[in-house]
């Protein structure tokens, strides 16, 4: 017990010492600033600091790393046109699609094939050439259809028509361009009669029918194709 109190005893001065320091020794030489408030209570917190980036511009920082590749760039101008390719071959034969608007006035289809005048006129040397230069020959019907189609081509142009068919190689006997013998036949009466045996070639009249004629003479031009 003795011990103990001596202990406490000592504690106590102890406290005592260090409470006499605070009042007498640090207060003083703190008179400059706390000259406001009463000394040894707590100041209130200050406003707060300006921002820090009104100093002076630092120097220009390093390069940095090169990045990743970027998206793709946008189309660049069209090239230049090259030389168009050669021709193809022909195609086959088809229908007009029913387009009947692209036949008029100038052509009639029977079946698959197309009849149709340029609207010029010449002798059948000129018609040789003319219908062969455009892919195809002289009219030259093999059926009632077909001289019904050339028939109304005439009837539009009003103008006789040549037609392909000759006797040049056997005075009397009409071939077509191919060399077979007249599967039909449309003569107007009195026809083929080789008018001063001079007539290899023929013509359709205005009424469908046929007469042999000069192949030096003019009509009409109406090819097949
Ligand atoms: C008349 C008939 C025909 C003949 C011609 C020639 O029309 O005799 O047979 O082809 O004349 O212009
Ligand atoms: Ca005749």
């Amino acid at each position: 017990m003795h011990l103990l109190t001596a202990f406490q005893l000592f504690m106590l001065a102890l406290s005592l010492t260090m409470a006499s320091d605070q009042v007498t020794g640090e207060c003083e030489p703190k008179i400059n600033t706390c000259n406001v408030m009463p000394c040894g209570m707590p100041g209130s917190n200050g406003l707060p600091g300006r921002d820090g980036n009104e100093g002076p511009k630092g120097e220009k920082g390093d390069r940095g790393e090169r990045g990743t590749i970027g998206p793709p760039g946008k189309l660049g101008p069209m090239g230049i046109k090259g030389d168009p390719g050669p021709v193809g071959p022909k195609g086959p034969k088809g229908d007009n699609g029913g387009n009947e608007a692209a036949l008029f006035p100038s052509g009639r289809a029977v079946g698959e094939t197309i009849f149709k005048t340029s609207g010029f006129e010449g002798n059948f040397e000129k018609a040789l050439q003319s219908c062969r230069q455009a892919g195809g020959q002289v009219a030259s019907p093999r059926n009632a259809a077909e001289n019904m189609a050339i028939h109304e081509i005439v009837t539009v142009y009003n103008k006789e028509a040549l037609l392909g068919m000759t006797d040049m190689k056997t005075e009397g006997k009409f071939i077509y361009p191919t060399g077979e013998s007249l599967g039909y036949s449309n003569w107007a009466p009195g026809e083929p009669n080789n008018t001063r045996d001079e007539e290899d070639c023929v013509e359709i009249l205005k009424n469908g029918k046929w007469n042999d004629r000069k192949c030096g003479d003019s009509a009409l031009i109406i090819c097949q194709f």
